[in-house]
């Protein structure tokens, strides 16, 4: 007990030297990169911080030591900000928004958990494979084989969703589906949403209240075409008569909670379907773009993971699954750029984190991307794109490493094996098919630090094109 009292009060907290009265850290705003920024602040203000804007206070954790404390789920738990906070107004009670007390919450995360097993991945496999065979004949057919890979890996992560986990082709790649239903309108609705929703935890207080206004009405007719749209899946999945549990949809149409006996309330169907479209397809298209960048500009990378590709000796589940050389990829991709950047974190009770006492109830950010480059746990050469540091042997020399792109605890990310299996495969399919290049040359090592990532929804590469020729 001692030490809370002797411990540092959270006035004592560093923070941006430009720092004036009532408005506070306003001078070192960063609107369009805020995570990158904070990223850059650590390094001179050190693991901890704080940023200050008007009446709105928040901790910043950069340090992998101090992250890992601030994920310890004894004294932390997640908290609703940010992003999360802003889409409850969108989806009140899906997985990613609910709190946790909310019976609902609950409810949906044991109807859900058997969607994401790895017997279901096994079963979602035949549709993602036909998705990846449909990207690799789209990029073919690309002019001067120029990709614009946001826009293939955002048609390409949505259409997985929607055929592995809904059972129904959204045409966005491949033949059009035989029934009318043109998912084309409900992909741009839902990027207004998502851009809406971003530029609102990203805004300037004033700024964004005058912008929210302005595109109120338009938001509010998108959602509720959006919702009319995912409301007509569960509809025809119904009038199907088809009753089995294999997918999300079917387990969410039919299952029933094992605890309470109930099946899932209509209207928290179609906040789970949003929830899915959207965590879904974001995050995993942000990854794909990051790890494009980084293949395209090594040749010599390309060709290591086609021979690991070829000595796999196919294309069933167990062989992708077993594609070390392309989840290490995915991996340092992960650890270096985060599709999610942080994780906000809230005290259960009054704590210490490192010198500082936390009162119960404060919320802080644990910054990812500042994190799984902390040079103290992951060694001097943090900044470097390395897959190999996750290979098994190298691992152990690096015990206290502090990796958490999937996020943790109870609220950690239930897509995770969804996410890393879909991408597994297309990168694999994409390196084996295709040689990568960029438009202009660019090396992997002056990448890291440069990528300029954008922050719009999910941190990602800014759009950019790459060359991609066919075997
Ligand atoms: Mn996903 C939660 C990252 C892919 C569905 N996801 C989270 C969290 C992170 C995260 C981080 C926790 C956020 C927090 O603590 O505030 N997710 C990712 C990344 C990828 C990803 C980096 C891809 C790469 N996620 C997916 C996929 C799906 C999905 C694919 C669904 C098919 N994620 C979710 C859901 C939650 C979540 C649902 C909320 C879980 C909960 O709170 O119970």
């Amino acid at each position: 007990m001692s030490s809370i009292i002797e411990g540092l009060s959270l006035d004592q907290l560093p923070h941006a030297r430009s720092r004036i009265p009532i408005l506070g850290d306003i001078a070192s705003v960063d609107r369009r990169r805020p995570t990158q920024h904070e990223l850059e602040l650590s390094r001179t203000l050190g693991p901890i911080f704080e940023r200050k804007l008007l009446n709105s206070r928040v901790i910043v954790v950069a340090g992998a030591r101090l992250a890992a404390q601030a994920c310890e789920e004894s004294s932390w738990a997640r908290c609703l900000a940010g992003p999360g906070e802003v889409l409850r107004e969108i989806v009140p009670s899906g997985l990613f928004t609910a709190r946790s007390r909310d019976p609902l919450w609950g409810m949906a995360h044991r109807i859900l958990t058997p969607g994401f097993s790895q017997g279901a991945m096994r079963t979602y496999h035949e549709a993602m494979s036909g998705v990846a065979d449909d990207l690799i004949a789209d990029w073919a057919t690309a002019a001067g084989g120029r990709i614009d890979v946001h826009a293939s890996m955002t048609a390409v992560t949505l259409e997985v969703i929607a055929r592995a986990a809904f059972g129904k082709p959204f045409g966005l790649l491949g033949d059009p589906p035989e029934t009318g239903t043109d998912a084309r309108w409900f992909v741009q609705a839902l990027a207004r949403i998502l851009r809406w929703a971003s530029d609102q935890t990203n805004d300037l207080p004033v700024v964004g209240a005058v912008r929210t206004r302005l595109q109120a009405a338009r938001i509010r007719r998108d959602i509720t075409a959006a919702r009319g749209f995912v409301d007509e899946l569960v509809r025809e999945r119904r009038a199907s008569g088809d009753t089995s549990t294999s997918d999300l949809l079917g387990l969410m149409v039919t299952a029933t909670d094992p605890e309470t006996g109930k099946p899932l309330p209509d209207s928290n169907i179609s906040d789970q379907l949003l929830t899915f479209l959207v965590a879904g397809h974001e995050t995993t298209a942000a990854l794909l773009e990051a790890s494009l960048h980084y293949l395209a500009a090594d040749p010599g990378l390309q060709s290591g993971l086609r021979e690991q590709i070829t000595a796999r000796g196919g294309w069933d589940y167990d062989a992708v699954a077993g594609m070390r050389g392309v989840r290490n990829v995915l991996n340092e991709t992960l650890r270096l750029h985060p599709p999610v950047p942080g994780l906000f974190r809230v005290a259960r009770a009054d704590c210490m984190l490192g010198d500082y006492r936390i009162p119960k109830g404060r919320a802080v950010f644990v910054l990812s991307l500042a994190a799984q480059r902390d040079p103290e746990v992951w060694g001097p050469d943090a900044e470097v794109f390395d897959p190999e540091r996750f290979i098994a042997n190298n691992q152990r020399l690096f015990p206290d490493r502090w990796f958490k792109p999937f996020g943790s605890g109870p609220r950690a990310c239930i897509g995770m094996a969804f996410a890393l299996h879909e991408a597994t495969l297309l990168l694999a399919r994409l390196t084996d098919s295709y040689d990568l290049a960029h438009v202009v040359g660019v090396q992997a090592r002056e990448v890291t630090p440069a990528l300029g990532l954008y922050e719009r929804g999910s941190l990602r590469p800014e759009p950019y094109a790459l060359l991609a020729t066919r075997r």
